[in-house]
C-alpha cells in the first residue's frame, strides 16, 4: 500500500475528530487537543519527502552518505541538467521502495575545483543554488567533511554555508539547522583499526575530529545543533549489499529524525526502514491519541463517551500498524486486539472487535471514564503495538506489555 492510500483510511478519523468533536470541547482542551490532530495531520496527511541541502566537497562522501541512508544503491530522478553539476533538487529512491523518497539539493563546496564536465564555482552557479533554494526550502543543511580534513581549509565552505542559510531565512522566514556530519572516521589513525566498533585509540581520535569541526561551525553560525561522526562506507553488487562498514549511521538517521517536520516522518521511516525510528514515531503518535483521549475523558458525557475514545485507539492502533510497514487491513488490526485476549473470531465484526476492546481496556468502567484513566490506558496500547507491530513479539508478551503498563499507571513521557 501507498501513502496516497494509507491517506483514506487516516482522512475520516482525524475529520470526524475536528469537524465533531473540537467544536463541543471548552476552550483550554479545545486547543489542546486541536494541537494533538494538527500533529497527526501533518504526519499522515501532509507528508511530503525529507529536503536536505548539502553542502560539501567532492569526495566528501555525499554519494556514499545517501546510500547509507537507504542502505541501498539510491537512484537520482527529477531535475537532471545536463552536466550542469550544481544547484539542483534531486530526488533520490531506490527500485525496490519507490514510494520513498528524499529530495537532496548538492550545493557542492565552493572550495572545491572544477573538473571540465563540471560547472565552475562562477558567481552563476550560486545564483543556481539560490533560485533552487528559493524554489524548496530545505528541512536541514547537511555539512560534510571528511574526518582527515576538518583542520584543512573550510573556511570558504563555512561561508558558503552561512549565506545560503541567510537567504533561505529571508526568503522563507525559516532557519533551517545545521547538521555536521564528520564522514570517512574509518580512515583516521590507527589505519589498522578499520572494522567498526573501532577501538579506544580511534574512537579518541573520532571524538577529536568531531570537536574540532563543532567548535569552528559554533564560531560561525547561530544555533549549530550538533556534530555526528559517521563510517558510512558500504558496497552493492547488483543491490544487494556485499559489504557493510556502516558506523554510527542509525544514532544519525535517529537525531536527524528528531530535527525533520512530522510531515516528512513516514517517508523517513520508509526509507530508513530502521526500528528505532519506527518505535520513535509510534510514540510521538500515542502520545497525543492520549492526551486527546485524556482531554475527552475529562469531559462530561456525552462527549467522552466509549466508543469516541475506542475509536481514537484504533486510530492510533492502524497507525501503528502502517509505520511499522504493514499494509493496512482489518486482519492485522484484528490479530493485535486478539493478543490482547480478545477471542476475535473469523467472523467477528469489526465494531463488535472494538466494543469488545473497550471492556478489555477499561473493565467495570460502564460508559465514562476519566481522563487519567483514559490516557494510561490509550497509552499502553500504544506500548502493546509497538511491541506488537514493530518489534515483533508474542501474543503473550504483548500481553504483558499491555497490562504491566496499565498496572504501573504510566503515562507518556512530557
Ligand atoms: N573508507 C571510506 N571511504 C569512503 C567513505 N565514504 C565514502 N568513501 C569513498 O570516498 C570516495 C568519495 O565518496 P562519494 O560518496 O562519491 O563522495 P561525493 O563526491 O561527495 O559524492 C569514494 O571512493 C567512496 O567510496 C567511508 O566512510 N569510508
Ligand atoms: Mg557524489
Amino acid at each position: 500500500m501507498n501513502n496516497e492510500e494509507a491517506k483514506t483510511w487516516f482522512q475520516e478519523p482525524i475529520r470526524l475528530m475536528r469537524k465533531k468533536l473540537l467544536p463541543k470541547l471548552p476552550g483550554p482542551v479545545k486547543k489542546q487537543i486541536e494541537g494533538e490532530i494538527n500533529r497527526l495531520e501533518d504526519i499522515f496527511l501532509e507528508y511530503r519527502s525529507p529536503r536536505f541541502a548539502i553542502v560539501g566537497r567532492r569526495g566528501s562522501g555525499k554519494s556514499t552518505f545517501i546510500n547509507a541512508i537507504f542502505q541501498a544503491p539510491a537512484a537520482e530522478v527529477g531535475a537532471v541538467t545536463s552536466q550542469t553539476g550544481r544547484g539542483q533538487w534531486h530526488t533520490f529512491y531506490t527500485y525496490d521502495r519507490k514510494n520513498a523518497s528524499m529530495d537532496i539539493l548538492d550545493t557542492r563546496g565552493l572550495g572545491e575545483g572544477s573538473t571540465p564536465v563540471e560547472t565552475t564555482n562562477t558567481p552563476d552557479s550560486l545564483t543556481e543554488v539560490k533560485q533552487s533554494l528559493q524554489d524548496q526550502c530545505p528541512d536541514v543543511f547537511l555539512f560534510l567533511v571528511k574526518a582527515k580534513e576538518v583542520d584543512a581549509r573550510i573556511t570558504e565552505d563555512i561561508q558558503q554555508l552561512k549565506e545560503l542559510r541567510t537567504f533561505v531565512k529571508h526568503t522563507h522566514h525559516y532557519v533551517p539547522p545545521v547538521i555536521g556530519i564528520v564522514t570517512q572516521v574509518d580512515e583516521l589513525d590507527p589505519v589498522y583499526d578499520t572494522e567498526p566498533p573501532f577501538e579506544k585509540e580511534k574512537r579518541r581520535n573520532i571524538d577529536h575530529a568531531s570537536s574540532h569541526l563543532e567548535e569552528t561551525l559554533k564560531d560561525e553560525i547561530d544555533g549549530v545543533i550538533h556534530v555526528l561522526p559517521v563510517c558510512a562506507y558500504m558496497a552493492f553488487k547488483e543491490e544487494k549489499v556485499i559489504y557493510d562498514r556502516r558506523w554510527n549511521m542509525d544514532e544519525t538517521l535517529h537525531y536527524l529524525l528528531n530535527h525533520l517536520p512530522g510531515s516528512t516522518w513516514l517517508q523517513w521511516a520508509k526509507i530508513t526502514q530502521a526500528r528505532e525510528i519506527q518505535r520513535s514515531i509510534a510514540k510521538s503518535i500515542g502520545k497525543s491519541a492520549s492526551l486527546i483521549n485524556g482531554g475527552l475523558g475529562a469531559q462530561p458525557v456525552p462527549i467522552a463517551d466509549m466508543p469516541v475514545i475506542t475509536g481514537v485507539q484504533i486510530s492510533m492502533i492502524t497507525s501503528i500498524a502502517y509505520v511499522s510497514g504493514r499494509d493496512l487491513n482489518r486482519k492485522s488490526i484484528m490479530e493485535f486486539i486478539g493478543a490482547l485476549g480478545i477471542n476475535v473470531g473469523a467472523a467477528y465484526a469489526f465494531r463488535q472487535a472494538a466494543r469488545s476492546l473497550s471492556k478489555i481496556v477499561f473493565p467495570g468502567a460502564g460508559h465514562v471514564v476519566s481522563g487519567t484513566v483514559a490516557s494510561i490506558a490509550t497509552w499502553s496500547l500504544c506500548k502493546a503495538a509497538i511491541a506488537y507491530f514493530i518489534d515483533r513479539q508474542s501474543a503473550s508478551a504483548v500481553k504483558t506489555v499491555f497490562e504491566q503498563t496499565k498496572k504501573d499507571e504510566e503515562l507518556p513521557p512530557q
